[in-house]
Order: structure tokens, then sequence, then C-alpha cells
């Protein structure tokens, strides 16, 4: 393309071998001749650079403005396994720098949607914010039945072990002063530290779920609250060992109960040469949240866990805010710095139920379609919102756990630019509490780093390493170890996906 550059330029070049000809008209032949030649070879030359550019501009994103222009290549498709693929067409979400966003119109709206050929399914929207929506179906009976049989072949690990204690030496390496903690703690300065002030704080910090009744109990233990009026004053709490906490609580012993989750899981390889079962999962979450294949088939393989009864996962973000220094596990590597804050940038979640519980095990959302979202308002007195062992009945809405019905939620809003924005707060679920019998969940999540520069370089590196063959569940390992590594810090204990294929 791109005529329109070209020429201007190609006529002004041309302009003067033409005059000068005309002046020169009486000259010798031989110099008449040179000067043909010449014009020859501009034009010859000028054929060539408008070529170049025609191959440029045609090449590029047909913008050149912003960091579109040096990801062409990094935009194309990486076609995971293209040895065995058909040749995938650039999809114009990636030219477009667009993802696709449901419209989720009003809560009990449905739409249909065609995820297997020959069948339409009914998706309905369950609230605005988050994005949130309801597929029964998703998931035959068998299929279910088929990813439980896998994932007990693979085998599951505890989600969640007790985390070594290492607050102290945290808040050493960042030279907090207790004073200092005491004001950050305090959300509503008012000089003394309220219950829900500490339950906050205790819960980032050591992954042991406290109750408020607890917070009295290790109150009562290490005699820290002396007054009894049930507050924390900055002489109270300078007397207090920063890990006194979770000293007192394992001294006591820690159950399972007690900690954020209580569940088992593993991850299932969902790329190339993996079971069909698993891989038309994979497509059939393309086709249902209409993001492109290049993100969803090089995002994390599909996590399936298992909640025995008295099993639940208290309510929380399934990624974290983004500040400007955040980067996401997926593109660490490409990210090329080292930053303090990294997160799993889950863009969707898509979870299926494997199975119909036949008591509790819910999925809450506790905040959807509130007006406000206060982290502190979460707690009122007795009542934590974010416990799904207790207040599982007070959230605002909760989703029966049905065999083969997948739930789908966005994590983060939009930039308004087609991008990943912020993250939606309102985004915050869990697992209420297995009264009777097992529930089965599979979670399929869409990893899209909201630097676009980012993500387009991690495709580059997956297409790259693709085209080297290096591994064929390279990705998954990827990811797995990253996960491992996040999950259990100590042991990074790294399963083979080779067994399974084996098994199978
Ligand atoms: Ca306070
Ligand atoms: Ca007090």
């Amino acid at each position: 393309m791109d005529p329109q550059r070209a020429e201007p330029l190609g006529s002004a070049e041309l302009s003067m071998p033409r005059d000068r000809l005309a002046l020169q008209k009486n000259s010798v032949c031989s110099r008449s001749y040179f000067l043909v030649v010449m014009v020859f070879v501009h034009v010859y030359i000028i054929n060539v650079i408008a070529l170049l550019l025609y191959v440029h501009y045609n090449n590029g994103p047909g913008d050149n403005s912003g960091p579109l222009s040096d990801v062409t290549s990094a935009a194309e498709p990486p076609e995971v396994g293209s040895h065995t693929h058909p040749p995938r067409a650039p999809e114009p979400s990636v030219v477009n720098r667009h993802l696709h966003r449901m419209e989720g119109i009003r809560v009990g709206h449905v739409q249909k949607v065609q995820l297997t050929p020959g069948r339409v399914h009914e998706m309905k929207t369950l609230s605005l914010k988050p994005l949130l929506f309801e597929i029964p179906g998703f998931l035959s009976e068998e299929e279910c039945r088929l990813i439980i049989h896998l994932a007990k072949l693979k085998g599951l690990q505890e989600s969640q072990v007790m985390i070594p204690e290492g607050g102290d030496e945290l808040a050493e390496q960042l030279q907090i002063s207790q004073e200092e903690i005491f004001h950050l703690l305090d959300h509503n300065r008012d000089g003394q530290l309220q219950l829900k002030e500490v339950l906050t704080h205790s819960r980032v910090r050591d992954g042991i779920w406290l109750t408020p009744e607890n917070i009295r109990e290790v109150y009562a233990g290490l005699k820290a609250d002396p007054d009894g009026d049930g507050l924390l004053s900055l002489e109270e709490f300078k007397k207090l060992n920063s890990s006194a906490f979770q000293h007192f609580m394992q001294q006591r012993g820690v159950e399972k109960s007690q900690l954020v989750r209580n569940s088992k899981h593993t991850w299932l390889y969902q790329g190339e040469g993996a079971h069909h079962v698993l891989r038309q999962l994979r497509q059939r979450v393309i086709r249902l949240t209409r993001l492109p294949s290049w993100i969803v088939e090089n995002s994390e393989p599909l996590q399936v866990v298992r909640y025995d009864r008295g099993g639940h996962y208290h309510a929380h973000h399934d990624s974290g805010p983004l500040y400007p220094e955040t980067v996401c596990y997926h593109t660490k590597l490409t990210a090329n710095a080292s930053t303090p804050f990294e997160t799993s940038c889950r863009y969707v979640t898509v979870l299926v139920y494997l199975n119909s519980v036949p008591g509790g095990g819910e999925t809450t959302f506790p905040v959807a379609d509130n007006r406000t979202y206060e982290e502190m308002s979460l707690i009122q007195n007795d009542v934590d919102l974010l416990d799904t062992r207790k207040h599982c009945d007070k959230g605002n809405l909760r989703v029966k756990p049905t065999q083969g019905t997948a739930i789908f939620w966005y994590n983060y809003l939009s930039d308004g630019k087609g991008w990943v924005g912020d993250l939606d707060e309102y985004s915050l679920h869990g697992g209420c509490v297995v009264t009777q019998g097992t529930k089965w969940i599979a979670n399929n999540w869409i990893n899209v780093d909201p630097d676009f520069h980012r993500q387009a370089q991690f495709q580059q590196l997956m297409a790259d390493l693709d085209s080297r063959e290096v591994h064929e569940n390279r990705d998954d390992e990827l990811y797995r170890d990253m996960q491992a590594e996040r999950d259990h810090p100590q042991k990074n204990k790294v399963y083979s996906d080779q067994d399974l294929h084996q098994d199978l």
C-alpha cells in the first residue's frame, strides 16, 4: 500500500532529471543516454523503496503509533503445536488490541451461545458487579466424570500447607517499627485497633483464618488487652510481639478448618496431546469467552479441586490489584525486571461444577452488585462476610453446585480501551463449607498481562519456544513451576504430566 507516500517522493525525484533533460536536449547522444539511464536508476531505486514501504506497512499493524508498532510479530498467533495445527489467520483482536467482553445487559438476562456443534446453550447473567454468568450443561455428565477420573489418576495435593513463621523477618527487612504497623492497621484512625482491623492484618500475613472469637482467645492467652475493652491501644500493641499471634495459634494447634482454604487440587495439562475431553474443554472456553485462542492456549492448565466434607475456601480474589510495579507470574520471564509485586493476572475465571453436592459447597459472591465496596465493612460486629464457614448465608449471591454447570466472571474491569484494567473488587468470592458429600470443581483461568506490550512479548517467547520444539509441554511446565513455587514455596514439587499421558 501507501502509493500516496511513494508517489510524491517519486515525482519530486523524477522532476529534476526531466528538467535537466529538457535543458540539455541538444547535448550529445551519449550524455542524453547517460541521463536516461540515470532516470531509470532513479525510477528503479524509487520502485524498490516503494516496494519496501509496501511490504513494511502491509506486514505492520497499519498503525505505527504507540507500542503496537513493534509487536507485529509477537501479535501473530503463536500457533501452539503449529506443526500439527492448520495455520490460523491473524486475529483482528490481536491487531486491534481489543479483548472481547460479554455484555451482561441485566441480572437474569439469558442469551444463547453456541459452544458445541448442534447444541445451543443458555447463558444467564447472575450479576453485573462482577460481570458473572451461569451456563447450565457446559459439560456433560460423562465429561465431568472423566475429568474427576483424570484428576484422581494424577493425584491431588493439599491446597494449603501451614505457612512457616517469618512475619518478623519481613518486618525487620522492611524496617517497620511497631508504631508504624499500628498506624497502618488503624484504618479508621481512632488510635485503637478494633477486632476487624487486627483480623484483616492477621489473615494476610500467615494464612490462618482468625475469627473474632479467636482474637479474643489470643488476647486472653497473651494478656494483650489488660483493660479488657476489646481494643488494642498503641501501648498494648507495642508490648505484643508481632508473631505472638501465630505462636499462640500454633501452640494451641491449628486445624485445617482454620486455614484460609481446606481442599486438595491437581493440575491437568490441556495443550497438544492432552486427552480429547480436556482439549474440547479448552476450545469450549475459547468459544464461551470469545477471547483469542493464542491467549487461552497459553493460560494456566486446568485446576481440579476436591473439597471433602468440612472443606471450604474463604472469600478471596483470584488475582491481585495492579500497581505500576506489578508483574504477572506468566510474563515474569519476559518482564526482565525485579519488582516487589507479583500476581497471577487471571483476567477471567471459568469454574465448572463436576458434581452436584448433596449439602453446602455453594460459591458465594458476598458483595456481588453491592452499591459500594469497602474492605473494612466486610466485617461488622461478629459477622464476617469473608468467612465461608459461618456466614455464607449473609452474602449477596450464592451459586449452588450442579453437575456440568459453569460459571464465569471477569476478575478485572476493562481499561476502557479494550484491554485489561483494574481489579474488579466485587469479584470477591469463596467456596462455602461442604456439609454433606464431596465437591469437585474445575477452574480454567485465562491469564492476560494488563501490560499489552509484555503480553505480546510473552506470546513471542512462547511462539519461539514452540518453533524450536523445546518441549511439547513447555507452557504447562512453565505454569506448573510457577504454581508449585507459589503454593509450596518450600517443597516446589513438580508433577509430571507424562505420567498422566501414559496412564491413558
Ligand atoms: Ca481503629
Ligand atoms: Ca485495650
